[in-house]
């Protein structure tokens, strides 16, 4: 299934006709309501434009998403072509659900959630973990991928590194990590200053750096540590993996807050799909376990 890469960060104009319409009638009517001194009650029933959305795709015939190009999460082929656990699993689900394709847009993971809620992509499928302060800002879909984080250093890790505490107990050393990133949440929340967390734009990057003596540890989850070394084959690097003190986090599909009625249609075909084995079809031979996805729930991940 080829699907291009769609860079362009063109804001999409603000609803439909449709949207915009029942908007100022909605606005109108809470005015008039308001002016009688009476407190409206919102329907919290999704609006024909909450369902619209799943609509809006079938119609547009591909749904954008937020990839970070991150193998095994996520990777983006020299031709273009979306692939990894986290696109492979929404590619099966938007297609059951009557869109065809995915076209992947390559994001920061720190710019996922404000590009989702300013409609530059429709979805995140990247592996951005569930915590509540990101479970606040978008609507997850149930998990799908999940990991325990890792550090990347030199052969014999000479500074001793387990945890991002001892990174922060060592004035000298250096940690790369991504920007927005739960390592360098991680890393800071551990007491390592900002100065000494760099923020690094891709995993090549980050490799180099740890290559070249730049950095000390580079983090990332521990199947993309492990995906980085096994194809650098440089004898002198070596993995810390699971970082001590590090949750095993998981990922969900991140929709916008408003179109829940996505976010729900999409968890119905991943319930589907987790009961019957395809799901761990599509993302064990990636590394990831289909039962850690299934042992947890949004609820649980986002009430951290
Ligand atoms: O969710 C995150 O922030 C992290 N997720 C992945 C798959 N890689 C690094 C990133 O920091």
């Amino acid at each position: 299934m080829r699907a291009g890469i769609c860079r362009s960060n063109k804001p999409r104009k603000m609803g439909t006709e449709r949207e915009n319409g029942s908007m100022k009638k909605t606005v109108a009517l809470l005015a008039g309501v308001a002016a009688l001194g009476v407190t409206a009650i919102v329907l919290t029933e999704p609006t024909a434009a909450q369902n619209d959305k799943l609509e809006e795709l079938k119609a547009q015939g591909f749904v954008r998403v937020a990839i970070a190009n991150e193998p095994p999460f996520t990777a983006v082929a020299a031709d273009g072509k979306v692939s990894g656990a986290a696109p492979d699993v929404a590619r099966v689900i938007f297609q059951k659900l009557g869109v065809p394709e995915i076209v992947g847009s390559i994001s920061e993971y720190g710019a996922m959630i404000p590009g989702l809620q300013a409609r530059r992509h429709d979805a995140v499928t990247a592996g951005l973990f569930m915590k509540p302060e990101r479970c606040a800002a978008v609507a997850y879909s149930e998990p799908v991928l999940c990991d325990a984080e890792a550090m990347l250093v030199k052969k014999g890790n000479p500074k001793g590194f387990k945890s991002y505490a001892d990174i922060a107990k060592d004035s000298s050393a250096t940690i790369g990590a991504p920007g927005g990133g739960t390592e360098e949440k991680l890393a800071l929340d551990a007491g390592v200053p900002r100065d000494r967390v760099i923020v690094v734009p891709d995993g090549q990057s980050g490799l180099k750096m740890v290559q070249d003596g730049r950095i000390d540890a580079y983090s990332l989850p521990v199947l993309s540590i492990n995906d980085l070394v096994k194809k650098a084959n440089d004898p002198n690097l070596e993995v810390v993996a699971p970082v001590e003190g590090a949750p095993v986090y998981c990922d969900g599909a991140a929709f916008r807050k408003g179109d829940e009625a996505l976010r729900d249609a999409f968890d119905v075909e991943l319930k589907k799909l987790k009961e019957s084995g395809e799901f761990a079809k599509i993302i064990e031979p990636y590394g990831f376990s289909a039962a850690a996805a299934m042992s947890t729930s949004r609820e649980k991940l986002c009430a951290g």
